[in-house]
């Protein structure tokens, strides 16, 4: 593949300010409070890649649900911008020049690729914007992200899961066009449901005390890699909060994608 074509015009990274916090529009508040931008990222072809931008911040990771993980506090010491969405199909396409997923729709989310075939996906799309790393999130980053403050079951309570999540009961065992359901509170679609997501760290049983800024299994990493939020295929109990699974990275499901995070400066 030869990318030139595919990338012209794709440098540009484009900020747009957030307007989440209508406090940050008073005057004299701008100074104060750290600045909340939503980020756009150019692919390529006029196809773009939005960013929720995610401060640092502490939250309870984990729940005490049978089969569930230790409740521990984890501290996220650096901010970072989230996917606003699972990657698409024709965001995938325009970075990658192939779409692998069986369930097609350029805006429904890919699937059927690999955790590795995500790394070149994120490797191609830092080698065009330079000044920001784009990566999987952490699965700290990714349930702080989709708990958005909350400690329920789901980042909205414990019910009314089909108004945000395509799950098993409702799916009708397909994927869906990203953003069709309702965001989380920080703003993020699908966080619950559709397809699991690609986390970057190793699998492996939490530990109980408190972290900061945790990278994965601790000790000998194995070679499985956590997968997040569930999918179309599963059912309500894998899509909570803190539901996880893994999967080897190299192998493909109609059930799992992934979203990326953006962060400046090199990995
Ligand atoms: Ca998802």
């Amino acid at each position: 593949m030869d990318g030139q074509g595919r990338w012209v015009g794709s440098g540009a990274v484009h900020l747009l300010w957030a307007l989440t916090l209508a406090g940050l529009a008073a005057a004299g508040e701008k100074e104060a409070l750290p600045k909340s931008e939503a980020m756009t990222v150019g692919l390529g072809g006029g196809v773009t890649m939005d960013f929720v931008p995610i401060r640092p911040g502490s939250f309870l990771m984990g729940d005490e649900r049978p089969g569930g993980v230790p409740v521990h506090k984890v501290t996220l010491t650096k901010g970072f911008h989230l996917g606003k969405h699972e990657v698409t199909q024709e965001q995938w396409q325009a970075v990658m020049g192939d779409n692998p997923s069986r369930s097609k729709g350029p805006k429904n989310p890919v699937e059927m690729m690999t955790w590795d075939d995500c790394q070149g996906f994120l490797k191609k799309l830092t080698e065009k914007h330079p000044g920001q790393t784009f990566r999987l999130p952490t699965e700290a980053e990714w349930e702080y992200a989709c708990r958005a403050g909350s400690t329920t079951r789901y980042s909205f309570g414990d019910g009314a899961l089909g108004e945000y999540a395509w799950h098993s009961g409702n799916a009708s065992r397909t994927t869906h066009p990203v953003g069709e359901k309702k965001a989380n509170p920080w703003g993020l679609y699908d966080m619950h449901g559709s397809v699991w997501e690609w986390c970057e760290d190793h699998y492996g049983p939490y530990q109980a005390e408190e972290q900061t800024d945790p990278t994965g299994a601790s000790g000998k990493p194995g070679r499985m890699r956590v997968l997040r939020g569930g999918s179309w295929l599963n059912d309500p109990e894998l899509l909570r909060s803190a539901g996880r699974s893994d999967g080897d990275p190299g192998g493909r499901s109609a059930a799992i994608g992934f979203r990326a995070v953006l962060v400046p400066g090199p990995r």
